[in-house]
């Protein structure tokens, strides 16, 4: 039975995460981390405040709870990297190195979230391949493909089982994304539910890749769980479910509430962040090596999204 860590445990995908593992390898056997207080269901199993860019401090959790596993979510995202390079430099490298280096010491297995981000305008838009240029002009993508190569670089030299996905925008209803580029993806459809329209700040046409968090849960328990002989491409995969613009949900999200209104007020940072980013990634190294497979396109997560959305605001 495998003894887990999760870094970042109260965020967009921590908390959702987090409560899949507890489901999979039992309640006692992962532990939540975060620089906050637990919160809510959270607090129901193990919960350790800690600031991951201290390696002491993560020490003292795998130790304690004798963790063999770490999964790493704790990261600045796109928008609020941007704004505050140093601190997106420092939270993201430091915080990655400091878990390399207990699991190195400790003999743990670690998953590092990747991200589109790790591509820039350089980088083919369309089908955009497993193994290509590499050349993000984010400080967030910056960090993300250091982060891949510092992973390869502790599997290669320390024998660390790092592994880790290239994540799309992940849109889920348990808890708000917060600083991402994508984040409007997920704003639509609680506007949609709660005033019936959204002003996005991304323009229209600006298509991106997108995956419904149950989606993203099970690509990162997978990749964990897959075959170590058949990873080729263990830190970094491309993995997507959709590529969609702002007018593709609107659409999608009028087959359900018919006078839902989409106007645009652009965030020229955020745009340009975008417009960077690949339309579509090809995903097929991780269909391959470990048989990816996403459950949700944009129509069934549209459909579950408003299910969800109305039931918790009562609409
Ligand atoms: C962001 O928008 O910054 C993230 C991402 C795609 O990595 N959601």
């Amino acid at each position: 039975m495998k003894r887990i860590m999760v870094t970042g445990a109260l965020g967009q995908i921590g908390s959702e995460l987090t409560l899949a593992l507890r489901a999979r390898y039992g309640l006692d056997n992962v532990v939540a981390c975060d620089i906050r207080d637990a919160v809510g269901h959270l607090a129901d199993g193990p919960f350790q405040r800690a600031d991951c860019t201290d390696t002491a401090a993560i020490a003292a959790v795998v130790d304690r709870y004798e963790v063999d596993t770490i999964y790493h979510l704790a990261s600045i995202l796109s928008a609020s990297a941007e704004a505050n390079p140093q601190r997106a430099w420092d939270v993201n490298m430091g915080a990655l190195m400091a878990v390399l280096e207990v699991a190195r010491a400790r003999d743990c297995a670690v998953f590092n979230p990747s991200s589109i981000g790790a591509f820039g305008p350089g980088t083919p838009a369309l089908h955009t391949p497993q193994d290509t240029i590499q050349r993000p002009t984010s400080i967030y993508g910056i960090t993300k493909v250091a982060g891949e190569l510092l992973c390869d670089y502790y599997h290669q030299r320390y024998g660390v089982d790092a592994r880790g996905l290239r994540f799309p925008g992940i849109i889920s209803n348990v808890t708000l994304p917060g600083g991402g580029t994508t984040d409007y993806a997920v704003a639509i459809y609680y506007k949609a539910v709660e005033e019936g329209r959204y002003t996005s700040f991304l323009r229209a046409g600006t298509r991106l890749d997108m995956m419904y968090m149950p989606d993203a849960v099970k690509a990162a328990i997978e990749v964990m769980e897959a075959d170590p002989s058949r990873l080729s491409h263990r830190n970094a995969f491309n993995v997507t479910a959709m590529s969609v613009d702002p007018e593709d949900i609107a659409a999608s999200i009028r087959r359900h509430i018919p006078d839902f209104v989409l106007d645009y007020q652009i965030d020229p940072v955020r745009q340009g962040i975008a417009d960077s980013w690949p339309d579509h990634m090809d995903d097929s190294a991780a269909r391959y090596e470990w048989g990816w497979s996403p459950a949700f396109g944009l129509e069934a997560m549209t459909e579950d999204m408003l299910r969800v959305l109305r039931g918790r605001l009562g609409r």
